[in-house]
This record gives C-alpha cells, sequence and structure tokens, in this order.
C-alpha cells in the first residue's frame, strides 16, 4: 500500500504507465523526424526509391501497439473495477451537495460539513444532490464522482495514515463553485471512534422540543441553530454579518418588514416564525426582491426539531 488512500497507488500506477508510453513514443517520433529530415536533405542527392510492401515491419507495426493498447485497457479496466466495488464491510456515509457545500451524514444521524473518517477502515461514500450537477472530488485520495440530482452515485475509500485532505466540487456548478472547498479528516480509529460517540451524543442533546419554552432549551436551541447553518451549508448563501450574499442576510431580519415577490406580485411581509420556516420549506413561493429564486427545497432534508433551532438562531442575530 502506497499513499495516502488504498486507491492512490493504483491509479498512480496506470497514470504513469500510458504517460510513460506516451513520452517514449513522442520521443522515438520526434527524433526519427529529425533524422530523416538530415538523411533525406536534398544536398545529399539521396536516389528516391519505390518499396513495395514488407511484410515483417508490417506485422511488427500491427502487434506490438495492439499489446500496448490490450495492456492499457487491462490496467484500466482493473482500477475501474478496483473503485467501483466497495468492500461488504465498509462503513457507509451519505454525502449531500448542493449550492454550495457539501453534508455528510453518518450512519447515527450525525451531519457535518467536515468528511471526518477513521484511518485502514474502507468507507463508502453515498452521493446525492439538491438542486444541480456536482461532482466529489479528493484529489489526494485519486477519486472522483458526480453527484446528480434524483440518482445515487457511490465511491469508496480506505485512508492508509491519519491528516487532512481537500475535498472539492470539480464540476462547474455556478457563481460560488469554488467555495465548495472542505475537508477529510482521516483520524487512529480510536480517535475517531470517541469522536463518533461524542457528536453523536451532542446531537441529540440539542434535540430540544419545540413545546420546551424554558431558557434553558431556548439557549441550546440557539447554539444548535448556528450550527445547524454551517452544517445544512445556508453561510454557504446567507451572511449572519449583515453583508450581501447570494441570498439575504439573517442578520436582524426577526421582525422586520421585508419586500417580495409572489407569483410575480409585490408584496410587504412580516418576518415572523411562519415566514422563516415557508422560506426554508417552500424557498421560491415569496423571493425577497432583488434576489435570485436559487434555493432547494429543504422539504424532507430537515426535521421539526432542526428548523425551531435555526428560527431560534435567526432570532437572536440583532
Ligand atoms: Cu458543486
Amino acid at each position: 500500500m502506497s499513499g495516502a488512500s488504498s486507491s492512490t497507488g493504483t491509479v498512480d500506477f496506470v497514470f504513469y504507465f500510458i504517460a510513460g508510453v506516451s513520452v517514449f513514443f513522442l520521443f522515438l517520433i520526434t527524433f526519427l523526424m529529425i533524422f530523416f529530415i538530415v538523411k533525406y536533405n536534398k544536398k545529399r542527392h539521396v536516389k528516391a526509391k519505390d518499396i513495395h510492401g514488407n511484410t515483417t515491419l508490417e506485422i511488427i507495426w500491427t502487434v506490438i501497439p495492439t499489446i500496448i493498447v490490450i495492456v492499457m485497457f487491462y490496467l484500466g479496466w482493473r482500477g475501474f473495477e478496483f473503485l467501483r466495488n466497495a468492500p461488504e464491510d465498509s462503513m457507509t456515509i451519505n454525502v449531500t451537495a448542493r449550492m454550495w457545500s457539501w453534508m455528510f451524514e453518518y450512519e447515527n444521524g450525525i451531519q457535518t460539513d467536515t468528511l471526518y473518517v477513521p484511518v485502514e477502515t474502507p468507507v463508502k461514500l453515498l452521493l446525492h444532490s439538491q438542486d444541480v450537477i456536482h461532482s466529489f472530488y479528493i484529489p489526494a485520495f485519486r477519486i472522483k464522482e458526480d453527484a446528480v440530482p434524483g440518482l445515487q452515485n457511490h465511491l469508496w475509500f480506505e485512508a492508509n495514515e491519519p491528516g487532512d485532505y481537500h475535498v472539492l466540487c470539480a464540476e462547474y456548478c455556478g457563481l460560488r463553485h469554488a467555495y465548495m472547498l472542505t475537508k477529510v479528516k482521516a483520524m487512529p480509529k480510536d480517535s475517531f471512534d470517541s469522536w463518533y460517540a461524542d457528536l453523536g451524543s451532542q446531537v441529540e442533546q440539542t434535540a430540544v422540543a419545540a413545546e420546551d419554552t424554558t431558557q434553558g432549551a431556548a439557549v441550546q436551541n440557539t447554539k444548535a441553530g448556528e450550527r445547524l447553518l454551517q452544517v445544512k451549508g445556508c453561510i454557504a448563501c446567507h451572511s449572519t454579518d449583515g453583508s450581501k450574499m447570494i441570498g439575504p442576510s439573517f442578520k436582524g431580519i426577526f421582525g422586520k418588514e421585508t419586500v417580495v415577490i409572489e407569483d410575480g406580485q409585490e408584496k410587504t411581509v412580516k418576518v415572523d416564525e411562519d415566514y422563516i420556516r415557508t422560506s426554508i420549506l417552500k424557498p421560491n413561493l415569496q423571493v425577497v426582491k432583488g434576489y435570485n429564486a436559487l434555493m432547494p427545497s429543504q422539504e424532507g432534508q430537515i426535521t421539526e426539531q432542526e428548523l425551531v433551532a435555526i428560527i431560534q438562531y435567526i432570532k437572536g442575530l440583532k
């Protein structure tokens, strides 16, 4: 095993093999061209001669390239098979792409915006998209696959060594495509296990029911709300400091009046709990004047408790 992941060595070998063959022929052909230019220069008075067929040569220049191309195909095919088939005992993580961030969801329901994985463990990623085509790419692991709306794609890898590696979107997906940058954090197995258990219990703690109106519940929901804006990718388009991005800022909007476009008609509405709820679940019903209807609906992507926590947090952004 060499390289950052189980696929790094396999992919690199095929790449270097094909690059090596190409470079060899580049030099061979360039050399022959220059050699013939010099050898058959007019000044040397070489007499032209007609050649009619040479069976040995013809066999050689047919068989050798055929073998080279078959070897390339075989190596490519073997690599493809390896990359497509995740081991049975892989740990499964759901990956959601949307404009313009990634979300990772673990088997115990934890959601994060960074991909945490244990080393020396096969990890299978199930790729989904909420809006347009994105492409999940970890250069160091030599893996890349499209995330297509309405379709589930997959990828797998096994990290060899602890460390941080880049995750990119490799399919141009709009204005902030370049911001779809995150990390895969490969951790030693025991650190991963304690992280997994810790965050798992934190997530359970944040699940405070909407009916709970005590001060403690409000504080907890506000904290959870801040984390959720990060994880759910809201802050890729909405700022919390008043600056204008793809969507309106959350700062100080609660309780204010805002002008929206609904069915092509301008309307003034009050930003209250219902308005925020509708804007998250049906974002394109009422679009704030001056912005485009770009946000994907979060229906089915967000729980009632998460909604309550986000609303609580936005309320507090004075
Ligand atoms: Cu993208």
